[in-house]
């Protein structure tokens, strides 16, 4: 076993010629479902180029139900083999997760490489992740994503009998490879965990700061890390690819009033994201977990983007997200007619439409975020003397100052403080006139 987090795919001069196999159920017909299939090839078809494939053809099958054998119908399959064949394709990648058995059949039958959903995902991640803790989180995903395959061939050899080749070596190999990798998964779990400890420490002293905490959440492409560079004058990567980022960035952002925030740029979601991918990059989300404020990134030129949003949803349910204050933010406003504002403006009243590329309702969409983080400031004026010189120091770092008067022996401050800052402030709340101030 290799110890690395590999790329199934190959990508070079030569781009691996694939075919992609979306099964459409008969019982799942309908308008709505319809109009959202063509942007599942879409999709399925993006997720084959980010990940190096060249698609040769698309082949939608409607079927009344899967075949537990093959997933597809028999005469399907034959259909498949002459294609495959004829156009010399090499790797088929199907839209869904399939059953171990399922891939080994067809695998046998077609003669040709097999991907499913999860493997071409988990392959883009492993393609993409450069820092360490990403390389960490996409092998623990995908060693755990091999590990019921492996349990399905002992199954398999189990049931091939006795025999030279079959159960007896080949069951004590499969155990060694098994235990292999159950030892690597714990290794990566301690050192995920070990990494996810520096990271706390690194966001305590943040969060002792106090100074409000955005994070930016959305499908993948939607224009998160855009809109992080235009909003803090930042350089991340940003490319019209699925999952260019994996890893958490988190910007300071000073508007011109000298407010101050901190925003956070992380991984993009997928409609059935993997469940280990989800597993793995557990601490990577902690900074979504951790912020005030969520801004979820919509691409509204893309015409299912209300799946999206529910998608999104659904994985910040699964990452335990507790309801906390989200704002939708409809970006690529530029790429899309004003009728499809007009209509997501009416559906979704509290959002904010921008334009990252373009630099537009950017300072809507701050004061909106001003607006949703201010139910944590009050405003008072505190009296501290200068012998407090550290809490004073702290007060300039940590809130926003509106006026200052310096005395004799103290220093007299108006300004919006943290909920959470307050208690520290508590003795010193100016309670004089403030005529002459
Ligand atoms: N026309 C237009 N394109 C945009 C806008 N914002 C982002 N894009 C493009 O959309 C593509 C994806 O942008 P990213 O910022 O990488 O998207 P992301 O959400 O960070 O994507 P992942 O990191 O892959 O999840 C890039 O090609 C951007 O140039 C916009 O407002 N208008
Ligand atoms: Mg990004």
């Amino acid at each position: 076993m290799s110890e690395k987090a590999k790329s199934n795919i190959e990508i070079g001069e030569q781009r691996e010629k694939s075919l992609l196999l979306l099964v459409r159920l008969k019982k799942y017909f309908n308008k709505i479902k319809d109009a959202n299939f063509d942007e599942n090839i879409q999709e399925l078809k993006n997720l084959a180029v980010s990940a190096g494939a060249y698609v040769e053809d698309i082949i939608v099958h409607n079927q009344e139900e899967l075949n537990p054998k093959y997933y597809i119908s028999v005469g399907k399959l034959e259909e498949i083999k002459g294609i495959v064949a004829q156009k010399d394709i090499s790797l088929v990648i199907i839209d869904e997760e399939i059953s171990p058995t399922q891939q080994r059949n067809l695998q046998e039958k077609l003669n040709v490489k097999i991907i499913d959903r999860t493997a071409l995902i988990l392959d883009i991640f492993a393609q993409r992740a450069h820092s360490r803790e990403g390389k960490l989180q996409v092998e623990l995903a995908q060693l755990n994503y091999l590990l019921p395959r492996l349990r399905g061939k002992g199954i398999e050899l189990s049931r091939l009998g006795g025999g030279i080749g079959t159960r007896g070596p080949g069951e004590t190999k499969l155990e060694t490879d098994r235990r292999t990798i159950r030892n690597r998964i714990s290794q990566l779990e301690k050192k995920i965990n070990q990494i996810g400890i520096q990271r706390e420490t690194q966001r305590k002293r943040r969060e002792e700061t106090n100074i409000g905490q955005v994070a930016l959440v959305g499908y993948t492409n939607s224009g998160k890390s855009t809109l992080l560079n235009t909003l803090t004058d930042s350089n991340v990567e940003a490319r019209n690819m699925l999952f260019s980022t994996l890893d958490s960035t988190v910007r300071k952002l000073k508007t011109e009033q000298g407010y101050e925030l901190l925003l956070s740029d992380t991984v993009g979601f997928i409609e059935r994201l993997p469940h280990q991918l989800i597993a793995s990059f557990k601490s990577t989300l902690e900074e979504v977990k951790k912020s005030d404020l969520l801004l979820i990134v919509v691409d509204l030129s893309n015409p299912n983007y209300e799946s999206h949003i529910e998608s999104v949803r659904s994985v910040l349910k699964e990452i335990e997200i507790q309801p906390k204050p989200a704002v939708i933010v409809f970006n690529k406003i530029d790429k899309v007619t004003s009728d499809s504002i007009l209509k997501a403006r009416f559906k979704y009243r509290d959002a904010v439409f921008v334009s990252a590329f373009k630099k537009e309702g950017l300072d809507t969409l701050i004061d909106k975020i001003k607006d949703e983080l201010q139910g944590n400031y009050i405003t008072i004026t505190v009296k501290i003397p200068y012998s407090e010189n550290k809490l004073i120091s702290q007060v300039y770092d940590n809130c926003q100052v509106l006026k200052k008067k310096y005395l004799e022996d103290s220093v007299l401050l108006t300004i919006n403080a943290d909920i959470n800052f307050y208690p520290r402030l508590s003795n010193y709340i100016y309670r004089g006139a403030l005529s002459n101030y």
